[in-house]
């Protein structure tokens, strides 16, 4: 439904990285890397901001689920990227929420050699994303995940654990089911033969060929968002006063969600949700931008898609890059002026959780040194 075909990826072929443009989002418009030059020290330098750090044997597909994820990479895109080597650190901060900094890490890195800095890299707040290619054999992987998992937490036991079981799109449904016990199971004994129970590692089946990925990406960006529950008791009332079934909070650059209702996520809705907001994005982008707009998406944007099973897809902006994304009866949709009237409390209740929020990060910068650098090593 997006707008790229399969003809394009010949134009795309042997230049990506090179300012490639694709899916709904100029390419002025997706978040430019840090400087490749900076040092260890600026990539680690302490600041509020969380951190995702990608780990994961060679060709196990962190940096293409970096890729499609964030910068609308397509799948088949990936196939041309080239192995990563050295840390590559970028920061994403589309909205007030969505803010934190990812980490590609290369897969040969040697936890073991004196210039990984374990304190710097494991240290602060964040999450370990570890990444298995699940069409490979995956025994040398794990071992790898349990002396990560082993010294990381060592350096910073408050760091979260994530497992991504990746490539699982060439996997039967039931392999899927087996692999994901099988490494668990695993991944869980050595740990207790270790005598670290106590570490909880979360388990995903990911591929960037569906919505898995970004499934999974939005819980772990999910646990990082201190508001969360604030965000999700909002969306329950919101729903349960409109007559709405499901509704998400999307960044809509990236389509994760950063927030839904307490009533289970089914994959079926996610997707029509995230392809809801490819539609809305590429009908503004070709007809909708003012001049001078940079953006095809403002605070005016709206949308309804009427389906041919009495469902309708509602879409309403709610911040820079917020927009909710709301599954209903069609029947229901027939007080939409109670749902507009509600959704205006609702945007008003993200917009005190964002103040609080703002007002907390501004006491926390003027009262920590603006210099947070020369608290690392000077050189
Ligand atoms: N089938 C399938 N292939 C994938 C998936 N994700 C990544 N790949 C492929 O895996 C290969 C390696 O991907 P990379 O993203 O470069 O792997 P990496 O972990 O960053 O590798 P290093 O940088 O060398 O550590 C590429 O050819 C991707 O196309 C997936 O979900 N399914
Ligand atoms: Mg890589």
């Amino acid at each position: 439904m997006t707008s790229y075909t399969q003809e394009d990826d010949e134009h795309y072929r042997g230049e990506f990285g090179a300012g490639y443009e694709v899916g709904s989002f100029p390419k002025d418009f997706v978040y430019g890397p840090d400087d490749p030059d900076q040092d260890l020290t600026q990539i680690f330098a302490p600041d509020q901001k969380p951190k995702i750090l990608l780990m994961g044997l060679r060709r196990s597909g962190k940096s293409s689920i970096q890729k499609v994820v964030f910068h609308k990479m397509t799948p088949n895109e990936t196939l041309f990227l080239e192995s990563t080597n050295k840390i590559e650190s970028e920061n994403i901060s589309n909205s007030s929420f969505v803010q934190f900094k990812i980490l590609d890490f290369p897969g040969q890195i040697d936890f073991f050699e004196p210039s990984f800095d374990s304190e710097k890299i494991f240290g602060g707040h964040g999450t370990l994303v570890f990444v298995i290619d699940a069409q490979d054999d995956y025994m040398e992987a794990l071992t790898r995940l349990h002396q990560t998992v082993l010294r990381a937490h060592k350096v910073n036991p408050h760091l979260r654990f994530e497992v991504f079981i990746h490539k699982v799109d060439g996997l039967s449904d039931d392999t899927k089911i087996e692999t994901q016990r099988d490494i668990h199971q695993r991944v869980n004994d050595e740990l207790s033969d270790a005598g670290m129970e106590q570490i909880h590692l979360s388990f995903y089946l990911t591929s960037i060929y569906d919505h898995s990925i970004f499934e999974a990406f939005s819980k772990v960006v999910q646990k990082l968002i201190p508001q969360l529950p604030t965000l999700e008791n909002l969306l329950n009332i919101f729903i349960s006063n409109s007559g709405i079934e499901k509704a998400f909070l999307f960044d809509v650059l990236s389509k994760i969600y950063i927030a839904t209702d307490s009533s289970p996520v089914d994959m079926q809705s996610y997707e029509l949700c995230c392809e809801m907001i490819d539609v809305v994005i590429d009908i503004s982008d070709i007809y909708g931008k003012a001049d001078g707009m940079q953006v095809p998406f403002d605070k005016d944007s709206s949308s309804i898609i009427k389906l041919n099973n009495a469902t309708v897809l509602y879409l309403r902006e709610v911040s820079r890059y917020l927009a909710l994304v709301c599954i209903l009866r069609e029947d229901n949709f027939d007080r939409q002026g109670l749902i507009d009237y509600n959704f205006l409390c609702f945007r008003n209740g993200i917009q005190e959780v964002f103040d609080v929020h703002t007002s907390q990060l501004q006491q926390l910068t003027h009262s920590t040194s603006p210099h947070l650098q020369t608290n690392g090593p000077t050189s």
